[in-house]
């Protein structure tokens, strides 16, 4: 029985079954978590939800931006873009495969690993009991149509990029949407940067990036993440595990066993 987390799928089908059989995955004993970005760029999106639709009992996941992307696109509310590739998961026969993903979290938070899971990051300024609270108000409004359709009109957009208890309506859910699901780097302040994607080290002497920011966080929670290739995983020690290894660009798939601390990856 143990727990592994994978980063960044992306359609990367194969992938997903050559680094399963790697760590000798056995579905009934173990638990899959994955921290988002399951489609889009990649080959073979459709694939992948559907097979980890099929094992939803052991498999827990996150939201990350192109997941939302592709729920937007689903409701009518975006157009597909040119370097989309999930056309078949919005034929009306994956209809299941949408609405599980509709009932997916933003953040979750294991109490016996001690550990978090998030798509991009953690502001600055949320305890665990606010982060789950905010992720929670987006997970309430992707399950509703009307708000659904609402909140997809209004997602996309840099501001507001500083958190305030008193932001409301679009502005906020924009706001906890962008903070998990895209933040990289952060101005001391917290106020999220949304252009830098960078290996730590080359960015603005201005800007941080979101983990060296004195989180409200206990120490001794675990973040697992993905979104941020460019950290090639390196990020990978008892409080922060960078999982994004950039499979869909070339690199590899990375799985972490929350029981062992061990890390694995396959080349696509
Ligand atoms: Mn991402």
């Amino acid at each position: 029985m143990a727990t592994y987390v994978v980063g960044d799928i992306q359609g990367c089908f194969s992938s997903l079954l050559k680094l399963l059989s790697a760590v000798n995955f056995c579905w009934g004993k173990d638990t899959l978590w994955v921290c988002g970005d399951l489609v889009n760029r990649g080959p073979d999106s459709l694939n992948t939800v559907r097979y980890l639709y099929e094992h939803r009992a052991n498999v827990q996941i996150v939201l990350g931006n192109h997941d939302l992307h592709l729920l937007a696109v689903a409701e009518g509310s975006q157009s597909i873009k040119r370097k989309d590739n999930f056309e078949q998961l919005l034929l009306p026969e994956n209809q299941d495969l949408i609405q599980w993903l509709q009932h997916q979290p933003l953040a979750y938070y294991d109490a016996q690993y001690k550990t978090l899971m998030v798509h991009a990051g953690v502001p600055v300024h949320w305890s665990l009991k606010k982060l789950l609270s905010c992720a929670q108000e987006v997970e309430t409004v992707l399950q509703n149509k009307t708000q659904r359709r609402r909140f997809f009109d209004a997602m996309y957009g840099n501001t507001p990029d500083l958190w305030k208890p008193s932001l409301k309506g679009v502005e906020r859910l924009r706001y906890i949407t962008n903070a998990l699901t895209r933040m990289r780097f952060c101005y001391g302040d917290g106020r999220l940067d949304m252009d830098w994607k960078s290996p730590v080290g080359l960015q603005p002497s201005w800007l941080k990036p979101w983990f060296e920011l004195p989180l409200n966080l206990a120490k001794d929670i675990q973040i697992v993440f993905g979104h941020w290739a460019a950290l090639e995983g390196k990020l990978a020690n008892r409080r922060f595990q960078a999982l994004d290894t950039g499979c869909v660009w070339g690199g590899s798939l990375t799985a972490l066993c929350l029981d062992t601390g061990v890390r694995t990856s396959v080349s696509p």
